[in-house]
Parts: structure tokens; sequence; C-alpha cells
């Protein structure tokens, strides 16, 4: 084989290599099981603030169409895991509290019926899951209440970017196959 030869047979298997390398990422699939912790608690800081760390553990969960979230929460309080447009993802303090005004919140709240719709009252929730649509988490409204301590799962039926929040602490947010938002 001459010198050129040789040199074209480089190229060919850097290119073939390059070729391998950008598949790589794009072949590996999502996983088809993740496990969603809730974690954190109450933090008093003297002279200074009471907040909440509760939080969704991951910011942002990677999973298959037709995967599985497991959602497990290790604090003393409830918590939904509930999916919104990304609009409706709080960004901003206001948004937080307005989540249950004008915002998801309230919806959420009535469509697991933890508000009665006639007085407005709070009551204990009637439906722990709300399915909007075809079956599975989807699209804006399905839900799921989880106990204090308590665990569920949800199937993933959309491959397309999710995004979710709590409904009773709204600052707990974040997206299914997509960027977590900021
Ligand atoms: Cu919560």
């Amino acid at each position: 084989m001459s010198r050129r030869k040789y040199a074209r047979a480089g190229i060919a298997a850097v290119v073939v290599g390059v070729a391998a390398a950008i598949a790589v990422p794009a072949m590996a699939a999502a996983p088809a099981k993740v496990t969603q912790k809730v974690v954190g608690g109450g933090k008093f800081v003297p002279n200074r603030s009471v907040s909440d760390t509760m939080h969704f553990k991951l910011d942002r969960i990677n999973v298959r169409k037709g995967g599985t979230i497991s959602l497990v929460n290790t604090t003393d309080a409830p918590h939904s895991f509930s999916l919104v447009t990304k609009r409706q993802v709080p960004r901003k303090l206001a948004a937080v509290d307005a989540c249950f005004e004008k915002g998801p919140c309230r919806q959420l709240a009535i469509d697991h019926g933890a508000i009665n719709p006639v007085t407005g009252e709070e009551q204990d929730p009637t439906t722990p899951l709300v399915n909007k649509g075809k079956a599975g988490f989807n699209q804006p409204g399905d839900s799921v209440l989880l106990a204090p301590h308590g665990k569920a799962k949800v199937k993933v039926t959309s491959a397309k970017a999710l995004y979710y929040i709590c409904a009773i602490h709204p600052w707990m947010l974040g997206a299914i196959n997509a960027p977590a938002p900021r």
C-alpha cells in the first residue's frame, strides 16, 4: 500500500470512530425505572428565617416512554407529584403564592377532592390519583398524592418533555426528559 492509501485508511478509521462516538449517546436509552425521593424538612435560623427545605431529590428525571417512576416520600408531610405546563412551573416566589390562587395548585386540589368545589373549604382528598386523557403520566393535570412517608408508582406514557410540581408546596418542581426549570 502506498503512503497515500495508508492516509486514506487512517482518515476512514477516524471518521468511523467519530460516528460511533456520536451514535453512542443517542443509542443509550433512558432508564425504564427511576426513583424520585421527597426529602428535606423545616429549618429555623434565629432572627433570620423559617424555611422549608422539602424538595424532590432529582431536579430532572430521565425515563423512557413506558418506564416507571417510583415516588418515595421520606418526609412527615403529604405531597403531590403533578404534571403542569412548562409555563405553570413557578420560577419566582410570587408564582409560588399565585399557584394557590389562579395557578394550577388550586385546580389540582379540586381534582384530588382536597377542596370542596361548592364551599371552597379544604377537606381530606377523595381522589389520590387524577388521570387526564390516556392512561399514565403524559399530560398536565395527571397527578398523584403521596401520603406522609408514603410511596407511589407512575408510568410515563409520553416521550415528550413533561414538567411537574408539588401542588401543596409548589417550590418543589422539576422536569421529566427535559432540562430542569430554572
Ligand atoms: Cu410537597
